[in-house]
């Protein structure tokens, strides 16, 4: 059976954008990958690469993991496990630095952005995409599903796998990332020129799964767009509307050119109240299911059979490549 894999961080309440770029892909990926098997976790190792409360950490955990299950994943065909609970995480770390250059993961992008807005930078934070490359090489993913902020870090994981290849003839999978046709990117509510993200300071910047409806629609009417009035996508010169408009077509899965000719001749209120309608119908349901996950026994029995799932793959793997790398006793 071929293998998915993909992860999220625990660092805030999951926003619509980490929503449509990652954990929607993963449930329709699930309904029409029917000869794959899904490695899902929560990557708690790489949230601590910027210092967490640890209460609010583990707070985290709990919901992500209610989360991926609320948004439709099937329990068959799935590991859902928390990636610090698979020591062989981090070992696999360390054996991909020893194959990373300074250079390669000086040019990440992510690395340079997290970094600006540090006082003290860890050195995790700056080895963080070969914990990356550890996640997916130990499972030899054929496909990882993620959004387009991720791009570069997929492929300095193929040029490491193909680096080791090279040495240790085909001993890793080099994976494909998977990244969705509408919703790879969504903006900021507030700053329609940066990411939505989970770690922005500011609320508004927003739509988390959980909030309230209200909130949703607030959101949403007081959204960034600009003054000329005319519903159309130009994401250069109108990136507000452009992202509302992105939006609403990875919620409905339709494409920005039936979105723009069905509100051609519309307003912007008409446009934006269309908009709270549909992300507060979608986001019911998985709230429901989440406030009844979230209450019972089974978010733990399913993360402790994922762990075990996972544990039996990733210890393999990683003392395969202890032995190809000539490391302690021979057997
Ligand atoms: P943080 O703010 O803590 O850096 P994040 O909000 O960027 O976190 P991650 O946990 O790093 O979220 O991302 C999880 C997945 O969601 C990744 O595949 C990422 O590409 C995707 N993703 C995150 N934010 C967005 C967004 N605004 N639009 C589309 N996809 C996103
Ligand atoms: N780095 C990713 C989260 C992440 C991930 C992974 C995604 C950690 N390990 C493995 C896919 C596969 C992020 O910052 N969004």
């Amino acid at each position: 059976m071929k293998h998915i894999v993909s992860g999220i961080q625990p660092t805030g309440s999951i926003n619509i954008g980490t929503y449509l770029g990652s954990i929607k892909n993963f449930v329709a990926l699930q309904n029409s990958y029917k000869d794959h098997h899904f490695y899902l976790f929560i990557a708690d190792l790489h949230a601590i690469t910027i210092p967490k409360d640890r209460l609010k950490l583990r707070k985290m955990i709990k919901e992500l993991a209610a989360i991926y299950l609320a948004c439709g994943l099937k329990e068959e065909r799935l590991s859902l496990f928390i990636q610090s609970e698979i020591p062989a995480h981090s070992q696999m770390s360390y054996l991909i630095q020893c194959f990373t250059y300074m250079g390669e993961l000086e040019r990440m992008t992510q690395y340079k952005d997290k970094a600006q807005k540090q006082a003290s930078v860890s050195s995790a934070l700056f080895t963080y995409p070969t914990l990356m490359a550890g996640d997916i090489l130990l499972y030899d993913a054929e496909y990882v599903p993620v959004g387009d902020d991720q791009k570069q870090h997929l492929e300095l994981t193929r040029d490491i796998a193909q680096r080791i290849n090279h040495r240790f003839e085909d001993f890793f999978k080099v994976p494909k990332p998977l990244i969705p046709k509408v919703g790879a990117r969504i903006m900021s509510l507030a700053d329609p020129t940066v990411k939505m993200s989970k770690s922005d300071a500011n609320v508004k910047s927003r739509i988390e799964l959980l909030d309230d409806d209200n909130i949703i629609r607030k959101r949403i009417m007081s959204a960034v767009t600009d003054s000329e009035g005319k519903i159309y996508y130009d994401k250069v010169n109108k990136p507000g509307l452009a992202n509302l408009m992105t939006l609403m077509g990875a919620v409905k899965n339709e494409s920005l050119a039936a979105i723009e000719a069905a509100y051609q001749d519309k307003t912007y209120q008409t446009f934006k109240e269309d908009l709270a309608t549909l992300v507060i119908d979608h986001l019911r349901p998985i709230k429901e299911r989440y406030q009844e996950l979230i209450k019972s026994d089974k978010l733990d029995d399913i993360l402790e059979k994922g762990r075990i799932e996972a544990e039996k793959i990733a210890r393999k793997k990683v003392m395969k490549f202890n032995h190809k790398l000539g490391l302690g006793r021979k057997k």
